[in-house]
């Protein structure tokens, strides 16, 4: 008998309308739709096969965010991963990924999560306000995935959620399945449960601490 899929929570996190939910749609789904619908908050899960193993990976595509948004702590406890989303025609969306890292650092009191950053829309290549280089050299700046991508077009969407599996399980396995490189709870261990309490011990304590982010 296969073992049963191991749980991979990922959360979708950026500013309104950059194409969280068309993402996740077209993973999950396999469909694009033009009209635009503001999410409050929808939970998505898909069996992925990656390296040979079963993944239940369980989505939470988020409202779109401001600078003034709080960052809600479920959405940064227990989460093993995330897609920061921006679209390339918007340089505000852009900045928007780097404010809402930082609140999950530090949120969370890690100093590395696992990260895939996306430039969606990239089918609108004409009215882009942000290059591809400037992407590429803010996810390296972090340590993170970077993919652009177009959910119109379905182009690289399943690479987004493989890249992002492939480093939280790098995570995983650099630290014996205890955590990632940002220190204990960085990442889930392999074992849903245990990486769904490692990560709140870390998050609340700091959390506390620092008086960064309003626990709702
Ligand atoms: N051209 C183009 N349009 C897109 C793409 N992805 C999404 N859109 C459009 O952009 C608009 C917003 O898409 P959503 O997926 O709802 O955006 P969102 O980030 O989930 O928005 P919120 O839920 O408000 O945060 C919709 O009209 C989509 O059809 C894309 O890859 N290319
Ligand atoms: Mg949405």
């Amino acid at each position: 008998m296969s073992p049963p899929p191991r749980v991979r929570k990922i959360a979708l996190l950026g500013s309104r309308a950059v194409g969280k939910s068309s993402l996740t749609v077209q993973y999950v789904e396999n469909h694009f739709a033009e009209n635009y619908y503001p999410t409050i908050e929808n939970t998505f899960t898909k069996i992925t096969r990656f390296r040979g193993a079963d993944y239940a990976t369980e989505i939470i595509d988020t409202a779109g965010q401001d600078e003034y948004s709080i960052l809600h702590s479920k959405h940064a406890i227990g989460i093993h991963g995330y897609v920061l989303v921006y679209a390339i025609t918007s340089r505000a969306s852009f900045e928007m990924t780097q404010i809402i890292r930082d609140k999950i650092l530090n949120f969370t009191g890690l100093d590395w999560v696992p990260v895939v950053l996306v430039g969606n829309k990239s089918d609108l290549d004409g009215q882009r306000q942000v290059s591809l280089e400037e992407g590429q050299r803010m996810a390296r700046d972090w340590n993170a995935g970077f993919l652009e991508a177009s959910a119109k077009a379905n182009h690289n969407i399943g690479r987004i959620f493989e890249s992002l599996l492939e480093r939280i399980e790098g995570a995983n396995n650099a630290n014996g399945g205890h955590g990632g490189p940002g220190g204990p709870g960085a990442a889930a261990s392999d074992d849903a449960a245990a990486g769904a309490a490692a990560a709140p011990a870390a998050a609340t304590g700091t959390a506390a601490n620092k008086g960064a982010c309003t626990i709702q």
